[in-house]
């Protein structure tokens, strides 16, 4: 039985991983989280508070984060600004938390002698072309796109900075585009399936043609938990699921799922600098740690999240007004620079 410290425990892959900690180990787990906009304290109610707590602070705070990783025997690094349309609109927050605040956590890790492992994305890889066959492997060279995957770039440079040059004990692990319950109403799913429950016609950027590869959260939490258990340390590991769809796609199976029309979306403006398509190759994980994804069927994963969006306004609605009022200023920042340039 280990402490765990999971940062950023109070989003939406971080709670997903708590849960999954507590369901099916004996870990304890405490969240280091900052409670920022994305983050929601209701993902973890009706948790088990002999083996659970949250603790609110920064992971840039040198003085909190020393003293809560010196009490736990692994530290997994979830916390950071997650959403690559607020990165074009404000990339400070990006460089703050997902840089600085990596480097803090590893400068606690190395002084104290502690497990880590660090959570990152497959958008460090840059993107794929949209009709390739090509997939990111663990060898892919990095080639970021925008201010947020630059500073997921960044920290997991870090990461190996510091594991070569100081020996901390460190794996990371890239996961490609996640879906599930309690993920915020600003990423591409919940967007489209909260604005169809709220009468409002989903919106898809420029032609909908962009790949991404969907994994369910819970497969991401099975397979970083086996990472941190039996992966090797120095390592990293790819985590997917065979879920390339086109948004288009998506769109299609959320509009049949909730008995609308298939044509019941609008095209606005597109993303600037929009990866086209991601792809993940998982051999490394599968061959060397056994892990397969549970979800392999993306439709009745869907349903099932939509389901639970619908049986749970009370989670989502708090936060639909603020995310439709930020998209509406950030398209007119998008508009303005337009026009300007
Ligand atoms: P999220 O935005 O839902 O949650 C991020 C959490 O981090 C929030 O609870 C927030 O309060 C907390 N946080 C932010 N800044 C902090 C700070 N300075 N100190 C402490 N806590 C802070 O994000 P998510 O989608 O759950 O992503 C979690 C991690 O997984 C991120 O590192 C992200 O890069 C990575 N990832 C996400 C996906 C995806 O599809 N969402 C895919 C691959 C990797
Ligand atoms: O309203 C929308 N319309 C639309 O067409 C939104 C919000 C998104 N999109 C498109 C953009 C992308 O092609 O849908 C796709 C998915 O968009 P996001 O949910 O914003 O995800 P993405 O930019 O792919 O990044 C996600 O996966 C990798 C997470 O937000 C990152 O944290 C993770 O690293």
């Amino acid at each position: 039985m280990s402490k765990l410290l999971v940062t950023g425990g109070a989003g939406f892959i971080g709670s997903n991983f708590v849960r999954y900690v507590l369901d099916n180990t004996e870990h304890s787990v405490t969240v280091l989280d900052k409670l920022t906009y994305a983050a929601n304290v209701a993902s973890l109610d009706g948790l088990d508070a002999q083996r659970f707590s949250l603790v609110k602070g920064d992971v840039k705070d040198a003085q909190i984060v020393d003293q809560l990783v010196s009490e736990h025997d692994a530290v997994i690094h979830y916390a950071a600004e997650s959403h690559n349309d607020n990165s074009l609109e404000d990339p400070r927050p990006f460089i703050e938390t997902n840089v600085v605040g990596t480097y803090t956590l590893l400068e606690a890790v190395r002084r104290f002698g502690v497990r880590y492992h660090h959570i990152s994305t497959d958008e460090v890889y840059g993107d794929l072309t949209l009709d390739g066959v090509e997939r990111f492997t663990e060898a892919t060279p990095y080639n970021p796109s925008s201010p947020y995957s630059s500073t997921k770039a960044a920290s997991d440079m870090l990461v190996r900075a510091w594991a070569r040059s100081f020996g901390i004990s460190a794996t990371i692990s890239n996961c490609s585009n996640n879906y599930g319950p309690y993920q915020h109403v600003e990423k591409f799913i919940p967007r489209q399936i909260t604005n169809i429950l709220s009468g409002v016609r989903p919106k898809l950027y420029g032609a909908g043609e962009n790949v991404r590869d969907w994994i369910h959260a819970s497969d991401h939490s099975a397979a970083v938990l086996q990472i941190l258990e039996h992966g090797r340390i120095g390592e990293t590991y790819l985590i997917g699921a065979d879920g390339q769809k086109s948004n288009r796609e998506v769109i299609g199976f959320i509009l049949k799922i909730l008995g609308r029309d298939k044509d019941d979306f609008d095209l606005v403006a597109d993303r600037p600098g929009h990866d086209l398509r991601y792809a993940i190759d998982y051999s490394k994980l599968r061959t060397e740690l056994g892990w397969t994804p549970r979800f392999s069927d993306f439709e009745s994963g869907l349903t099932r999240t939509i389901q639970w969006y619908e049986s749970n306004a009370w989670w989502w609605s708090p936060q639909k007004e603020a995310t439709e009022t930020r998209y509406a200023s950030q398209n007119t920042q998008i508009r303005e620079s337009k026009t300007s340039s």
